[in-house]
């Protein structure tokens, strides 16, 4: 029965988060563009590699006045990796533990915000130059109620143009705006780049910047990849200049999940210059969210506490659609009531004054190992939070859902 959809759906219901009026419906009616960056992390941003500059291009958007950049926002991914964060991207649900949700669970009912995007006359599609049965995609982008899947056969590779797992990402962006160009609009395209993927290999010619020198391969070469994809995002804007989208379009780019896993930590530790501690090993897990919105002209840099899972209510208030009655875990960063509080899926969590890690409690801002009774409360809500979110997932709850909004009179928040 759905039962457990009722208390699931109470504990929803109080964390909710109206959205900001100022920034309700900003961009309303746009061109949704969202970009999946591959295993990138937050510690290249804004730094430096042996006197190179990493990441040129997304350095300068992090200053951009049409941009937010989020410099304290963490992936809540799990084994599912890339397909955890399309995951938890499209419904703010956390991924299961130990096994990849888009295998396990894609014959659910989900609330996908493709799927609301959908019913609001978006044309929604998802880029990705690899294989369409690649993590369950073809499968599971029918659950999500993604329109169309511009995999492999949807481009041309041509001699020179593939490297690594597949296609590179600058003829990957080249080609994808071509295809956006014939897209009806308003669309909500996203896109998966793939180069800056393990085991970081390039071309000579795209090497951009020398590796660096530690005991890590990994870590040498990720570098230089991190530096192409940066290339590739120029590239991206530049191509969307010249189609006409750029203007009534909204670029949200965002790292996956970590590219340099705790194997790494001798040579991460020589790169930044301190032993790298289970505090450190949480502050990595921070990737770059960034919310460009063409003359727009109030962005800055945010520093709240968030997370993958909640991008979501956050686009969907930015576009100007409600999702009062939807059920989801995270809230919209934008928010005067988001707490700045991010749940790991291993059970790890971030706040604004802490870092749960190893059964430690830390101070956020020191890493100094601190009071346990600081982190307690938030210990119980991330069990929690995430046990709800294996509550819809493993019981397939949004079903109920679904059957309520058929009948609304079973419908309990129609009587508030
Ligand atoms: C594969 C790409 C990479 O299609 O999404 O997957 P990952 O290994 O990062 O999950
Ligand atoms: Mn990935």
């Amino acid at each position: 029965d759905g039962s457990e959809l009722v208390e699931v759906g109470n504990y929803i219901n109080a964390n909710y988060a109206a959205p900001d009026p100022e920034m309700y419906g900003v961009a309303k009616g746009r061109n949704i563009i969202a970009i999946s960056l591959e295993s990138l992390q937050s510690f290249v941003i804004n730094e430096e590699m042996d006197g190179h500059v990493i990441t040129p291009f997304l350095n300068e958007l992090t200053k951009d006045p049409d941009t937010f950049y989020f410099s304290d926002f963490y992936h809540n991914t799990g084994l599912g990796k890339t397909s955890d964060s399309e995951f938890i991207i499209e419904n703010s649900l956390y991924p299961r533990n130990g096994s990849a949700v888009f295998f396990t669970h894609s014959g659910n009912t989900y609330q996908s915000m493709a799927a609301q995007l959908g019913e609001n006359g978006y044309f929604t599609n998802v880029m990705h130059a690899n294989n369409r049965s690649f993590w369950n995609r073809d499968i599971m982008y029918g659950a999500l109620g993604i329109d169309k899947f511009y995999d492999l056969e949807s481009y041309t590779v041509g001699e020179g143009e593939a490297v690594n797992w597949g296609m590179k990402d600058i003829p990957f962006i080249d080609q994808s705006v071509e295809l956006m160009k014939e897209m009806p609009q308003p669309f909500y395209s996203r896109l998966i780049t793939l180069t800056n993927h393990h085991p970081f290999d390039l071309d000579e010619e795209d090497k951009l910047i020398p590796e660096y020198t530690s005991n890590s391969n990994t870590l040498n070469k990720y570098f230089q990849t991190v530096r192409y994809m940066d290339q590739a995002i120029k590239v991206l804007f530049e191509d969307l200049k010249a189609s006409g989208l750029y203007d009534n379009s909204i670029i949200v780019m965002y790292g996956d999940h970590y590219g340099i896993s705790e194997n790494h930590n001798k040579a991460m530790g020589m790169y930044l210059d301190k032993e790298i501690t289970p505090y450190d090993n949480a502050k990595l897990q921070r990737v770059p969210l960034y919310i460009h919105i063409p003359g727009y002209g109030k962005g800055k840099t945010m520093d709240e506490v968030s997370g993958q899972i909640d991008l979501k209510p956050t686009l969907l208030h930015l576009m100007g659609l409600e999702t009062k009655d939807d059920m989801y875990l995270g809230s919209d960063i934008f928010s005067p009531d988001h707490e700045p509080f991010t749940i790991f899926r291993d059970g790890r969590f971030v706040t604004d004054k802490n870092v749960y890690a190893q059964e430690v409690c830390y101070d956020s801002k020191t890493g100094e190992e601190t009071d346990m009774a600081e982190c307690e409360p938030f210990i119980e809500r991330a069990a929690t939070e995430l046990n709800y979110s294996d509550m819809i997932i493993n019981g397939d709850l949004l079903r109920f859902k679904e059957e309520q909004e058929q009948s609304p009179k079973l419908n309990s928040k129609s009587k508030e």
